[in-house]
């Protein structure tokens, strides 16, 4: 089972042990990833398997900000997770790699890949409160992937914890499929034992937790403990025809028999076990691991990888290699590591890997396992492991690497679409190329964060999960990239058009010693839509389609009868409509759908020139522009809600007080969908209140759909706005 012995070097914190690091095979890694609401406890109960492992001579607390897995310094500032944190402890010849997750719902990233390379989701659940919100979002991607998962109640040392409330509401929020593997005794301060149904015996615990002693069942307890023990045998049984048939046979199960119905129920998602813990009192942790040993499937148990087309990869612990990428993260004194799972074959320090996505042959300098910031070096990895490497220059998150022999691309994970977004810039100007360079390795490490440059409101758009998310992000540039920047409201690509025709005209004369200038033009300018082209009342003798690189279309008619107009200007007539249309009358913004005519005008026999009658058309369509009825166009979102049925009535009324337009309603899979018109103007505000009306329960998707008219109100407010600034 175990093959090689490299001694394990972390690089020095007072709390890790050193012993020697084993090489584990395929059956005897298990790779967990601890999810759940905000503070409910998983960076303490990773922290409490460490060091009931032995892997930690005391263990570090969220108070004293010396966990192993919360070791970024904005962690110990909010006292929160923010990042998934790779950690591995050992029980009885098994390793078992853990991923910490955060719990807040603005870095879901970080929850969504650690999901994705799991092979059992462990969601802790606050006895005190129950289920909380955020359980529902990574419910929803612990569901979309099918892991098993199991149920830890964790704080049952807390004095209002309630092991049954939790319960029933954990059943009501994730079905009938949660099954009690235990129960609590003394819940509250006191809690100091757990009855077993599995092994139908009961823990009792020493006041500081630790080891348990096994005790039989009191008797004030064993009718309860049968009852849900035949309930537990009966859902063992459920998911295997021999084990049911065994049932009805010997009316019971043994030990052995239940552990394999129980894995084959948590592989099909049909039992969710529930384990009672005090994380911080060091009570259950012990029970929970071998749990994870003898019963939680392994990596090469679980269906395999899929590839981009769909199909099921082969996991072969003989064949080539294959790593799946599912986190960078950019260590500023270390430079970028690369966390990857090991899908089939073993990754060996010195192996040259192929990556598809850059065509690019890395080659594995070397390999750790990860606890925290320790880096445990390894000579190599086996199918189902999990671990990380440094200094691949070429592959990202989502890459796969590929042994000889092997050409696989696995299908990428999806990462939420951004829920907010703002614009940003560096307070000092020379920080500009640095800030640049700066965000897009930080999007590397976090895909959820989308940095976009707004070449048209030539701004940075930063785009997130929400605002925490954005704070943080502004915290590291500060902190750790030493670099001031500035939030600011996104600016509006708004555009300009005109409802009416109008006529106008412009004599440019310059006549102040040396050449002079002369041009004089006569425009109309019409509205266009759907075809319609304007109606000139002149013979058109040439007409010029511009489709205009901002969206709509600029139609221009030369309608110059006579020579009036040397034909050589006539370009120069529209190089001004085109410079006005680039920065239009109302607001600077980009003018669109118009068409114009120009119909008469007069030359100078010396002074005409490009300039002269560049600037005439130019003023003489700002002229007829402001007669023309303006009218200002604001982009317009097609939105999608997806919440809980409950939280209906506040998303409309959020909705509806925006500006916007429902436009459907409809269900998806337990969840309620609305569909909505809302301008972008408002959705950068309501984003911010729609999440914390849905308190991060909805899933909420913005995709751009067309420009309409804004209110004559605001179209007024924007453009005295702008007449201010320009004045100013
Ligand atoms: N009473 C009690 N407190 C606990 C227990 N486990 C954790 N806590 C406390 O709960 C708070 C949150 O613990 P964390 O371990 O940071 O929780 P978390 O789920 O990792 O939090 P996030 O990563 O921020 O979502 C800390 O103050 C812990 O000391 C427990 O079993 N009992
Ligand atoms: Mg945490």
């Amino acid at each position: 089972m175990i093959s090689g012995t490299p001694i394990r070097k972390s690089n020095c914190s007072n709390l890790l042990i050193y012993i020697p690091m084993k090489a584990y095979d395929e059956k005897h890694i298990k790779n967990i990833a601890l999810v759940g609401g905000a503070k409910t406890g998983k960076t303490t109960l990773a922290e409490t398997m460490l060091f009931e492992a032995g892997l930690l001579n005391r263990r570090g607390t969220i108070e004293d900000k010396n966990t192993i897995s919360d070791y970024h310094d904005i962690e110990h500032e909010r006292g929160n997770s923010v990042y998934a944190t790779s950690l591995h402890t050992e029980w009885r010849d098994y390793k078992i790699n853990i991923i910490d997750t955060p719990g807040l719902d603005d870095f879901i990233g970080e929850v969504i890949s650690a999901v994705r390379v799991c092979d059992t989701a462990v969601m802790v659940l606050n006895a005190q409160h129950g289920v909380e919100v955020g359980s529902e979002l990574i419910w929803s991607y612990v569901d979309e992937y099918k892991k098993p998962t199991i149920f830890v109640i964790n704080q049952l040392d807390h004095e209002y914890a309630n092991f049954q409330s939790t319960l029933d509401q954990a059943r009501s929020q994730f079905g009938k499929h949660v099954t009690p593997m235990q129960y609590p005794i003394n819940q509250g301060t006191g809690f100091n034992a757990i009855i077993d149904l599995l092994k139908m015996t009961m823990y009792r615990f020493p006041a500081n937790g630790g080891k348990p002693e096994k005790v039989p069942i009191p008797a004030e307890e064993t009718e309860r403990a049968n009852q849900l023990h035949n309930e537990l045998v009966e859902r063992a049984a459920e998911n295997d025809e021999k084990l049911m048939e065994l049932y009805f046979e010997k009316g019971n199960l043994d030990v052995d028999e239940m552990r394999i119905g129980i894995k084959k129920g948590m592989m099909n998602h049909d039992i969710f076990p529930v384990f009672c813990l005090s994380a911080k009192k060091d009570i259950g942790s012990g029970r929970l691991m071998g749990f994870i040993d003898n019963v939680a499937p392994s990596s090469i148990e679980m269906p395999c990888e899929k590839n981009i087309n769909d199909e099921e990869i082969l996991c072969n612990p003989s064949g080539p290699a294959v790593l799946f990428v599912f986190k960078t993260l950019i260590e500023p004194h270390l430079g970028k590591l690369t966390f990857f799972k090991v899908l089939s074959g073993e990754v060996a320090v010195g192996m040259e890997l192929n990556n598809p996505a850059t065509n690019v042959t890395e080659r594995i300098g070397q390999l750790f396992i990860m606890d925290g910031k320790n880096r445990n070096p390894i000579d190599r990895l086996k199918t189902g492991d999990i671990g990380s490497t440094l200094k691949l220059k070429n592959t990202g998150t989502n890459h796969t690497l590929n042994g000889k022999g092997s050409d696989i691309k696995v299908k990428p994970i999806e990462f939420p679409l951004p829920r907010i977004r703002t614009s940003i810039i560096a307070k000092n100007k020379s920080d500009d190329e640095k800030l640049s360079e700066t965000l897009s390795e930080i999007h590397m490490e976090d895909p959820t964060l989308i940095i976009e440059y707004d070449r048209e409101m030539k701004q940075v758009l930063l785009l997130g999960q929400g605002e925490l998310h954005l704070a943080v992000t502004k915290w590291r540039l500060e902190h750790v990239y030493k670099m001031e920047v500035e939030f600011n409201k996104p600016r509006i690509p708004y555009r300009e058009t005109i409802l009416k025709s109008a006529n106008a005209s412009y004599k440019h004369k310059k006549q102040s010693g040396g050449a002079g200038q002369f041009g004089e033009v006569y425009i109309k300018i019409e509205p266009i839509h759907n075809g319609n082209d304007g109606k000139p009342e002149w013979t058109v003798r040439d007409k010029e389609e511009v489709k205009l690189p901002w969206g709509g279309r600029l139609v221009f008619n030369n309608c110059i009868t006579g020579g009036v107009i040397d034909s050589r200007f006539i370009p120069s007539i529209m190089k001004g409509v085109m410079d006005k249309m680039t920065e239009g009358p109302l607001t600077g913004s980009y003018v669109r759908d118009i068409a114009v005519s120009v119909y008469d005008g007069k030359m100078h026999p010396v002074d005409s020139n490009d300039i002269s009658f560049k600037i005439a058309g130019m003023m003489a369509f700002k002229e007829a522009f402001h007669q023309a009825q303006p009218q200002l166009l604001e982009p317009i979102y097609d939105v999608e809600i997806e919440m809980p049925e409950a939280l209906m009535g506040d998303v409309m009324s959020e909705l509806q007080s925006r500006r916007s337009v429902i436009t459907g309603m409809d269900s998806r899979g337990g969840y309620q969908v609305i569909k909505a018109r809302t301008p972008l103007a408002e959705l950068d505000k309501s984003s911010v209140s729609l999440r914390s009306i849905t308190q991060g329960r909805a899933k909420i998707k913005s995709t751009f759909s067309e420009y309409l008219p804004v209110p004559p109100e605001l179209q007024k407010k924007l453009t005295d706005e702008y007449r201010q600034e320009h004045e100013a």
